[in-house]
């Protein structure tokens, strides 16, 4: 159907006619993006078929990835690029007068995912199938996704993400496949020929029903699985006689609470909160997921499950899913009658677990009370799993009490889920090579002695389809005049345009396409903002979660400044920048919201103040997504990076960024520490305190924000601005940021590296008067980010974790 233009233009108007009952002139633009939908996920259904078919008969080591999120974000236009059929389909539009990128604009993001976990979920999938390595993902088809952001009269407000509200082109529901998963009620345990053998009765039983969603391979006949879990009743509506009225409202109080395990994702990804529907969808995910993982193989062939590690491989992404450990002793022991030895050798082969993140307010545990309740028969195997684990320290710590009860996963009324982890899985990884650094010798490192050979990195990457050849079109096909297109597939090649770096025309052109995506970002702005800002100014941008530690604050402490200057002296020389900010806080984040407040509030004051003669202009670009990001990145001068070293795991925006030839302002954190590595110090803004000096004060003190503010005048002016109702607002609003700095000593040494990001600044502003200094800047980061995909990531996860190869669907 899409073979060529005329092809392809007859069968979307008969495909129009079916589904939507319309000719071209009564469709709307949803009706066409549906239509065109369609049409896609029809032409790839042949290959998705044989990709099954062909993993079944091999035979093949899969793996399966299992995450609480999946941020997908648009797919209509990913899907088309992989299969290779954008042109066609954009010259039979033109035909008939659409424009395809307005038909894009009609899908709704599927935004199951709160931030940086998520979306790394979502370009992994991407790279798994380009890389023709057979692995799905598992999680949960949430009805409603990461609430909307709006923003009313400054602060944040939260609105339902109801993303489902037109039928979503991309899923199968898959009925036939359903499971059943158990909560609740107790054990009971009898001997059976010598054996024991457990009971779960009277629990109360979900239906799992799963949608599969394909995801397409990169020029090839690959298309892998995302297998969504929807919760519904396990007893039929018609069962129930409503005539029987007690009975019938009986049904719809359960039929709400098991919906409502797959009703919505919590939207916190800093603070752990122990929620007992948290929990429930944790198990319903891992339960419903392997379950049909088994079932499958076990249709495959009758054997036993011994050789499983050879047939598959279960990710735990963070420790949301990290009950498949657990479960799948259950499984093996309770199902397969397998002894306790054989199933954990089994269990310990096949899950491999990583960490996401050191900060310990997101550490999950839960209390023992309510897993035991919720999960009767899973507790007593995690009991047994510290039962066993504590005995083998006790072997190799003798008398050590606090070193074992540091390490132990049941302690203090509470399930360590990081510590089931590590002890289930044989590996153990980080996502920047110092994030990895800080685990196995601080975070982690008791369980480093014990097992080093678990612990490995992999540092992050990103989709360089999605983010580049998607996103900037314009400078991907420069890239590819210049060195061909093996790059598509080979991203490391984008190296070869480093020999451009000093040249005046290849520079010529990534100055005009960065024009060209600033005018299309001014104008987009323009229209959801009201705001103009000036094409020519320096794009300086910060999208991201909002949270403490990645220190949006400092970025508004450096604008105020800014601005105090420019009120003293509009004459000031500066080149004019414009501050873009997109960002959710957590609902219950109350600190957060006030950062989101303080950043419209100095916004407002700042755009409307004809005094400073447009040489500054703050935006916050509400409802921040992985679509508005594909708007806003490749139109971005400068990628703020800014968090405190130490607690940024990796990060992946800041990639995204250097991929679209902004240059990072940022800490040694995370994965800048890398991408400073292959750019070298003179093409990246290196600022602030190491992640070694903020260990340092955490433990031994010696850091007083007070003295700063004492001797600082410019933070000082600042600080007193916060207070005296200088933004206009009440003297109280932004009270509780001014003593969370001075009062609680500035947690994330906002005061401390202040000085120096600033310093940092003026050398962005004096480098981007010369713009040939900043375009040779610009493509040297482009040049080296081809580390950065995930294919390079996957590539590594692929032979070192998982070990499975691609294999070639025909
Ligand atoms: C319990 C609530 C909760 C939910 C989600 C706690 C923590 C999370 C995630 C682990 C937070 C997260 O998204 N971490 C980010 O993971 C990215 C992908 O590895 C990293 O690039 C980011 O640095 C890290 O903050």
């Amino acid at each position: 159907m899409f073979a060529d233009k005329q092809t392809f233009i007859k069968e979307f108007l008969e495909t129009l006619a079916n589904i939507r009952s319309k000719t071209l002139d009564e469709a709307s633009p949803l009706d066409l993006y549906n239509t065109l939908g369609t049409m896609v996920r029809n032409h790839l259904s042949k290959n998705w078929i044989s990709t099954n078919k062909q993993y079944q008969m091999s035979g093949q080591k899969q793996v399966y990835y299992f995450s609480m999120e999946f941020l997908m974000g648009r797919l209509l236009h990913s899907n088309m690029l992989n299969l290779t059929i954008e042109n066609v389909v954009k010259e039979g539009f033109e035909e008939l007068g659409i424009n395809l990128a307005t038909i894009f604009e009609e899908e709704h993001d599927a935004g199951l995912g709160n931030g940086g976990l998520g979306r790394l979920a979502a370009c992994f999938l991407d790279s798994i199938a380009s890389l023709q390595l057979p692995g799905h993902g598992c999680g949960i088809r949430y009805k409603y996704g990461l609430f909307e952001q709006k923003v009313i009269d400054g602060y944040q407000v939260e609105l339902p993400d109801y993303w489902l509200k037109e039928d979503y082109v991309w899923e199968v529901r898959r009925s036939d496949r359903s499971v059943t998963v158990c909560f609740g009620g107790h054990v009971e345990s009898e001997e059976i020929n010598g054996k024991l053998a457990f009971q779960h009765k009277n629990y109360e039983a979900v239906l799992a029903v799963p949608y599969d969603v394909p995801v397409v391979g990169f020029e090839n006949k690959t298309v892998n699985t995302l297998r969504l879990w929807s919760a519904e009743p396990s007893i039929n509506e018609h069962e129930i006689q409503t005539s029987d009225r007690e009975n019938y409202y009986k049904f719809l109080n359960y039929k709400r609470s098991i919906e409502s395990i797959s009703e919505f994702l919590y939207p916190d990804d800093s603070h752990y909160e122990g929620k007992k529907l948290r929990l429930k969808q944790q198990y319903f995910l891992v339960s419903a997921g392997l379950q049909s993982i088994i079932n499958s193989l076990r249709r495959k062939s009758k054997h036993s499950l011994l050789d499983l590690p050879d047939k598959v491989v279960f990710h735990i992404n963070d420790t949301h899913p990290v009950l498949i450990i657990p479960e799948l002793m259950r499984i093996l022991m309770d199902e397969e009658g397998l002894s306790w030895d054989e199933a954990w050798d089994i269990t310990t082969k096949t899950c491999a677990y990583t960490n996401h993140t050191t900060l310990v307010e997101a550490l999950e545990k839960w209390p023992i009370n309510l897993f035991r309740e919720l999960l009767p028969r899973i507790y007593m195997i995690v009991e047994e799993i510290n039962e066993r684990f504590c005995r083998q320290l006790w072997e190799r710590y003798p008398g050590e009490f606090d070193r074992i009860s540091n390490l132990a996963i049941i302690a203090h009324d509470q399930v360590r889920m990081a510590h089931l982890a590590i002890v289930g899985s044989f590996s153990v990884n980080g996502v920047a090579k110092l994030h990895t650094e800080i685990l196995k010798h601080r975070e982690m490192n008791n369980f480093f002695t014990v097992y080093p050979e678990k612990f490995n990195n992999k540092t992050n990457g990103i989709t360089h389809r999605r983010w580049l050849m998607n996103a900037n079109p314009k400078l991907a096909e420069h890239i590819t005049e210049s060195i061909g297109q093996r790059w598509l597939k080979q991203p490391r090649d984008l190296i070869g345009i480093l020999k451009y770096a000093n040249d005046a025309s290849f520079q010529e052109k990534v100055s005009q396409v960065k024009l060209e995506n600033k005018i299309h970002l001014a104008k987009y702005i323009k229209d959801k903002t009201g705001i103009v800002i000036d094409e020519h100014s320096i794009f300086d941008v910060q999208v991201k979660r909002l949270h403490a530690y990645k220190r949006q604050l400092l970025n508004v402490f450096h604008i105020m400044e800014l601005y105090n200057l420019l009120r003293e002296n509009p004459n000031i020389d500066m080149v004019p920048r414009t501050f873009i900010f997109g960002a959710k806080a957590a609902p219950s984040y109350f600190f957060a919201k006030k950062i989101i407040k303080l950043i419209n509030t100095v916004a407002n004051v700042v755009n409307n103040d004809p005094n400073i003669k447009g040489k500054l202009k703050v935006v916050f670009l509400e409802n921040y997504s992985v679509s508005m990001a594909e708007k806003i990145i490749p139109a971005a001068d400068v990628s703020e990076q800014i968090s405190t070293a130490s607690k940024e795991a990796s990060g992946t925006g800041n990639m995204k960024f250097m991929m679209n030839g902004a240059l990072t302002i940022g800490t040694l954190d995370g994965a800048n520490v890398e991408i400073h590595d292959m750019v070298g110090k003179d093409n990246i803004y290196i600022f602030g305190l190491t992640s070694d000096q903020v260990l340092n004060y955490y433990s031994h003190g010696g850091y007083v924000a007070r003295d700063i503010y004492n001797s600082d005048i410019r933070l000082r002016t600042v600080l007193d601005q916060l207070l005296d109702g200088f933004f206009g607002e009440e003297k109280v609003e932004f009270k509780d940021i001014y003593y969370q700095i001075l009062s609680n000593n500035d947690e994330y040494f906002v005061l401390k590296d202040f000085d120096s990001y600033v310093e940092e600044h003026q050398k962005v502003d004096l480098t981007y008067r010369d713009q040939k200094e900043w375009l040779k800047k610009s493509i040297i980061n482009i040049a080296h980010s081809g580390k950065f995909s995930s294919d390079r990531t996957i590539s590594e996860y692929a032979t070192e974790i998982w070990g499975i190869r691609p294999y070639k669907i025909e």
